[in-house]
């Protein structure tokens, strides 16, 4: 089937469906929950949606630890609810990629009960099973994974591990294994089949791994990273699913890229090669952390956040396409980040130009639940009001070492994953509307100012905002194909860029700054404003002013 680039024009929209709406009232999200609010979706604009792993799961990460591939997380739903929701989605409109999580499986999948119960199971090669050293009292490698400690889970007695670059609930499949290779691609034209329109990939530059299972020398976080972040067989692989399954199916794929570079984005979203259609690359997300180590804080440096943007911009122009975002489930709310203002009157003002920064980029945007009406991270005060199992790992490695502790212990609350997690704020009601129970992580409530009932109401709020971008990206082709330049790329306090299509040329000017800012242009006579952030506009930029101009159409 042709291959359409549907995905240049979308604009999507992520859901975690454990906190999007509750509608059994249980304290969790489910599927009748998101059909109940699509058309919220529609009116806000986009037009397809990333759905977070929904399939069954024993929810040690989740969700991303997957025990049937092929039905729903009970508690979400049935299957017949998940084609419900696909079939209105469609009704409105809006497409709706699924996430696909395949370099490791739940402990709790047959495949692996079956693997690690019998030596001679037929699913023993589908995982990644070494000997230990040490007559099995060490593991093979001293390989550390991402949610810190070892990579490696002893079997039982035996001198035997397995591999998890995750929690131990998350075991590795061995893709070099054809078999693990068909049963994916029959998993893909299952999810594809039933009219789902693409795939978010989780952590897929990881599933190619290099064979020598190797200690290294040892480094402060993700020891033996270069032995499974692109490995040698990744784009053998890529390749493979889309000449198995994705070419014969008008779909997207989207590429969770952790640790990769530019040379790296450019090799899988090279639309000859025929892999990924556009990666999530994190440059610009580890701005304010040193060596892309979230815990190892840095203060926040315009500059070096529009740059990073820039040099994607311009690395992939006319060579592979991009995504956008500032926000998803694993990274804290961008309120209060990124130069922005968390409280207080300019809080939305500056995340209107913060929004607009990168929202007019090249590439297919991405907005994130909560995002939208500017959610902010909630006031938890002690680790128990914590779910996640990333912090509570790490907390727990503060605890035993001073040294960790005193490097990283001071930042570890703000950069949680559960900052995103709380449950979507629809309005002031008990639970911000979410649900009629005690919701499975709770929000505070000195954040219920920011939720969607009060947002639909005032004009000018950040919805509002959100909702006018998502118009003009829909009106002007020079947003989608035009050529981007970064303006005045060293000036600290301002992110102004334009996009050029033949005589067309969308202006982008946002201020970071909580004063008055000189504005550098000129003259902007030849220009129609678009959309702005203030309704008077002066000589001087006002505080994190931000205006979006045309000209030539
Ligand atoms: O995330 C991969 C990943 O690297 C993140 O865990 C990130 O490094 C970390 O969260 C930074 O805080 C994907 C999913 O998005 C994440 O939710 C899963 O936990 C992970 O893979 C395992 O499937």
């Amino acid at each position: 089937m042709k291959h359409t680039l549907w995905y240049k024009d979308a604009i999507i929209y992520q859901i975690y469906p454990r906190s999007f709406c509750d509608a059994n009232n249980d304290g969790l999200g489910d599927i009748p929950g998101i059909i109940s609010k699509l058309d919220y979706l529609k009116e806000l604009g986009v037009n397809c949606v990333w759905l977070s792993p929904v399939y069954d799961s024993p929810q040690k990460d989740n969700g991303y630890d997957i025990s049937n591939y092929r039905d729903i997380y009970k508690p979400f739903g049935t299957l017949e609810d998940f084609k419900k929701m696909l079939s209105e989605m469609h009704k409105r409109g809006i497409r709706l990629i699924m996430d696909l999580v395949v370099n490791h499986t739940s402990n709790e999948h047959p495949w692996f009960k079956s693997a690690i119960s019998d030596k001679n199971s037929p699913y023993r090669d589908y995982y990644i099973i070494k000997k230990g050293k040490k007559n099995g009292k060490k593991p093979p490698t001293n390989w550390t994974g991402f949610f810190g400690g070892s990579t490696w889970e002893r079997i039982g007695e035996s001198d035997e591990y397995y591999l998890h670059l995750f929690t131990k609930e998350q075991p590795d499949l061995n893709w070099e294994n054809p078999k693990v290779r068909d049963e994916i691609v029959d998993i893909l034209r299952y999810w594809l089949d039933m009219g789902v329109d693409g795939f978010r990939c989780d952590v897929i530059t990881l599933i190619s791994k290099k064979q020598d299972f190797k200690s290294r020398f040892p480094t402060i976080a993700l020891c033996g990273k270069d032995a499974y972040v692109m490995g040698p067989k990744l784009h053998t692989y890529l390749r493979e699913l889309y000449d198995r399954a994705y070419s014969d199916y008008d779909c997207m794929t989207v590429g969770e890229s952790v640790l990769c570079s530019l040379k790296d984005t450019l090799s899988l979203v090279d639309p000859e090669r025929k892999e990924l259609d556009m990666i999530f690359n994190f440059s610009h997300t580890d701005v304010d952390n040193y060596l892309g180590v979230k815990y190892l804080y840095r203060d926040f440096k315009l500059t070096r956040f529009k740059n990073r943007l820039a040099k994607y911009q311009y690395g992939l122009y006319q060579k592979g396409w991009n995504s956008l975002f500032i926000e998803n489930h694993d990274q804290r709310r961008s309120v209060g980040r990124y130069g922005t203002l968390e409280r207080g009157p300019l809080s939305i003002t500056s995340s209107k130009s913060l929004g607009a920064s990168y929202f007019f980029l090249q590439g297919t945007p991405f907005i994130y639940q909560g995002q939208e009406i500017g959610m902010r991270n909630p006031s938890f005060k002690s680790i128990d009001e914590y779910q996640d199992v990333e912090i509570h790992n790490i907390y727990n490695m503060t605890k035993k070492s001073r040294f960790l502790n005193a490097l990283i212990g001071k930042h570890l609350f703000d950069v949680s994953r559960d900052n995103a997690r709380t449950p979507m704020q629809w309005s002031k009601q008990d639970y911000f509307g979410f649900s009629k129970v005690t919701p499975w992580l709770n929000g505070t409530l000195d954040n219920i100012d920011r939720n969607v009932e009060d947002e639909l109401k005032d004009n000018d709020s950040l919805f509002h905002f959100y909702k006018r971008m998502i118009e003009i990206r829909k009106k002007y082709k020079v947003v989608i194909e035009g050529k981007f330049d970064l303006l005045y790329k060293r000036n600290k306090d301002l992110f102004i860029y334009t996009r050029t299509l033949g005589k067309e040329q969308l202006l982008v000017i946002c201020s970071f700054a909580k004063k008055d800012t000189k504005c550098p242009i000129s003259s902007l006579d030849n220009y129609q404003l678009l959309l702005s952030n203030y309704q008077e506009h002066k000589d001087k930029l006002q505080p994190f002013e931000c205006r979006i101009y045309i000209k030539g159409v």
